[in-house]
């Protein structure tokens, strides 16, 4: 079902102070920075390296206000691991197939992800605690 990991997601106070020690520590690359309305964050992907079926980033994310779903997880827990994401090929198809196992989706339909990509999440609670997002890369360019 699904092609890699697409990125970690991890929450953190200060986003430019966190992509500052990623570089320096692991010397990763930031290859978009992005503010997410729709989903109440400031984010930075960080490349970590190319596959077969795609490539595999840290997302950076610092919320943009106390009650967005980042916000309030950094209040609960802190920093840390927040999400992971998955690529799929089509993320409408995988909702389908994941809803059907009974899986609570998160989102009814496929919303905006970074650099063009459609992605939906499924509910931690039924995921062994794990906050999971589906990603669907964009279409090449042509
Ligand atoms: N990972 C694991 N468990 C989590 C979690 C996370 N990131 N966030 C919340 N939970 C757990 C809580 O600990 C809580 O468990 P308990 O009931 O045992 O205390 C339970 O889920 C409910 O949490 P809550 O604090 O009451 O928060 P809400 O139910 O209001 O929201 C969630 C939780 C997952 C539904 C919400 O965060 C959400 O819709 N997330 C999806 C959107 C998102 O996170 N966007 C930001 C990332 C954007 C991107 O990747 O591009
Ligand atoms: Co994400």
């Amino acid at each position: 079902m699904f092609l890699r990991i697409d990125h970690v997601g991890i929450a953190c106070h200060d986003l430019e102070a966190k992509i500052a020690f990623f570089e320096s520590t692991f010397g990763m690359t930031v290859v978009s920075r992005e503010v997410n309305e729709e989903q109440g964050v400031r984010e930075a992907m960080l490349h970590v390296a190319d596959g077969p079926n795609g490539s595999s980033y840290i997302q950076l994310l610092e919320p943009l206000s106390p009650d967005s779903p980042v916000g309030k997880f950094l209040a609960k827990r802190g920093e840390g691991v927040h999400h992971v994401a998955f690529g799929v090929p089509d993320v409408a198809e995988a909702m389908g197939e994941l809803g059907g196992k009974g899986i609570r989706l998160l989102d009814e339909r496929p919303r905006h992800g970074s650099m063009g990509s459609s992605i939906a999440f499924l509910h931690p609670k039924d995921v062994g605690g794990m906050l999971t997002e589906l990603v669907q890369a964009p279409p090449p360019r042509t």
